[in-house]
């Protein structure tokens, strides 16, 4: 059946068949807005998250939009900027399922753009006029094919990092230069080619020095990793400050601010509140720069986890005004200048299509966790962008499609069975998921493991296995079929019957 598109652009003169001839083709089109009309009012719309960890999933036309109502939101992925406006809405790209199984995609090829479905339309915004890539046809294909344009107006942008051992999911904020000696110990003979050093190390959110826990100092602990023949690789948070930093009590005009010139408050973690920093200001400017010659140039770090970017792209006032996440592209754009190309940068919590052609990985997910969803959440407020092997899995899968234009991160697998709740199915599949990236990571210290879990680990980061996609979910791993659909937060397909128990 052919859809009946009808693309209301000014200007394109166009009966319908010759339109969808040419949607086909994948086509560009220009201007502020865009709206497209088409036949399916209760098909399911592709919604995608503003950041790393907001949720990306197939969801109903006709079912109410979701949204997290908490003081955190904004840590939880959405984009006050959306405050009311209508129906699903989504960030740069948007589609919608046809009958007959193809989908109409809209995709914005900029920056600040959102995209939304309501009733039979699906709609695209941006603040400047920019060009906007519509296409119809099976879902893979137009979506490799969108990212194939970004990546040529933004960049494209793959390394890959190879092996990689992380503190964070074993020890979070408990962590000391002595205990990172001890896991770098623990270590030999294993085939990792990264070590990194995540939350725990610093002073404070936005005073990046290291903490008393950390006597040795920052030069001192990379060489020990370079030692064992290993890439130092660190985890920092630049463009925040928490609200009791040196930074934010000395520098308050550096931070995004309200009309009142009050800061915002980008988000809560760390006992408080924090800000975002305005990369438009040019001692902001000037400190990021320092800080990158610092921990690259002098401390000698060459891996670099930057976390929480999303909060230099929140709504609010900057020295300059050219758009928000414009603002958080020049300021990514600096870091990259100063630290070189030979440093691997890995985004982390950061706005997804502005992180393109800067940085050379990103999560395209929420965080792991021991603990597949927790239960509160599920039962009351479905927040898929907090820590949950189900989460991360779900939203990761539904972004695969970026893998051609940046190297994706799925965040850590895990293969112990202490201090997990995991089921043994559930952490293969999550495991599965980062063969299919080819992004390898664990944070299991080996003297967690037993015997066999140590063997399942050796041969995660040994094998590299063939990978075959079948479908949205599905894929063949060296021939054996991995399905993801268990993991999937997406509305099932139009069926009157299913009401209750199924996520909204
Ligand atoms: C370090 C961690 C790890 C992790 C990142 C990021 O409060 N929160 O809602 C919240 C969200 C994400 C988060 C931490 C706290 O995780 O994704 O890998 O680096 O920061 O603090």
């Amino acid at each position: 059946m052919t859809p009946a598109v009808e693309l209301l652009t000014p200007d394109l003169g166009l009966r319908d068949g010759e339109l969808v001839d040419r949607l086909r083709r994948g086509w560009v089109v220009h201007g502020p807005q865009v709206r497209l009309v088409h036949p399916c009012p209760d098909a399911r719309y592709y919604q995608h998250g503003w950041h790393s960890w907001s949720p990306a999933r197939w969801v109903r036309i006709d079912r109410p939009p979701h949204r997290v109502e908490h003081q955190d939101r904004r840590l939880q992925g959405w984009d006050p900027g959306l405050d009311g406006a209508d129906g699903h809405v989504s960030h740069w790209v948007g589609a919608v399922e046809l009958p007959g199984g193809e989908i109409l995609l809209l995709g914005a090829l900029g920056v600040d753009a959102h995209v939304g479905a309501s009733g039979d339309h699906l709609w695209g915004r941006s603040e400047l006029a920019l060009d906007w890539y519509v296409a119809i046809g099976p879902a893979q294909e137009v979506f490799e094919d969108y990212a194939a344009r970004l990546g040529e107006r933004l960049g494209s942008r793959t390394d890959d990092p190879g092996t990689l051992w992380c503190t964070w999911y074993s020890f979070g904020l408990d962590l000391s230069g002595e205990r990172v000696l001890d896991v770098l110990g623990q270590l030999d003979g294993w085939p990792f080619d990264v070590f990194l050093v995540d939350d725990g190390w610093e002073v404070g959110v936005g005073d990046w020095e290291p903490n008393h826990r950390f006597p040795e100092g920052m030069t001192a602990l990379a060489d020990e990793v370079r030692a064992t023949g290993r890439r130092p690789g660190l985890w920092l948070a630049p463009l925040i400050a928490h609200e009791n930093s040196e930074l934010a009590r000395r520098h308050p005009d550096w931070l995004v601010t309200d009309a009142a010139g009050d800061p915002m408050v980008a988000g809560h973690n760390w006992g408080g509140r924090y800000h975002g920093l305005d990369t438009t200001h040019p001692a902001v400017r000037e400190h990021l720069v320092a800080l990158m010659r610092r921990v690259v140039h002098e401390w000698g770090w060459t891996y670099l986890k930057l976390d929480f970017l999303y909060a230099a792209a929140i709504p609010g006032w900057r020295h300059a005004d050219d758009g928000r996440e414009a603002a958080y592209r020049s300021g990514i754009e600096l870091i990259r200048e100063t630290v070189g190309d030979d440093v691997h940068l890995n985004a982390c919590g950061a706005p997804i299509i502005p992180s393109l052609g800067v940085f050379d990985s990103l999560r395209i997910g929420p965080d792991v966790h021991p603990v597949w969803e927790d239960d509160f959440n599920a039962r009351y407020i479905q927040d898929y962008a907090a820590p949950g092997t189900r989460y991360a899995v779900s939203t990761s899968v539904a972004r695969l499609w970026l893998s051609d234009v940046i190297t994706v991160d799925p965040d850590v697998a895990y293969f112990r069975t202490r201090y997990n709740l995991l089921r043994p199915d559930q952490r293969r599949l999550l495991a599965d998921l980062c063969r299919i990236t080819g992004f390898l990571a664990t944070s299991d210290p080996p003297d967690w493991l037993d015997p066999e879990e140590a063997t399942q680990l050796r041969d995660f980061l040994t094998q590299r296995p063939t990978v075959e996609r079948l479908d949205w979910h599905r894929f063949e791993l060296d021939g054996r079929l991995v399905d993801f659909s268990a993991a999937s937060l997406d509305h099932p397909v139009a069926d009157p019957w299913v009401t209750s128990g199924v996520h909204v």
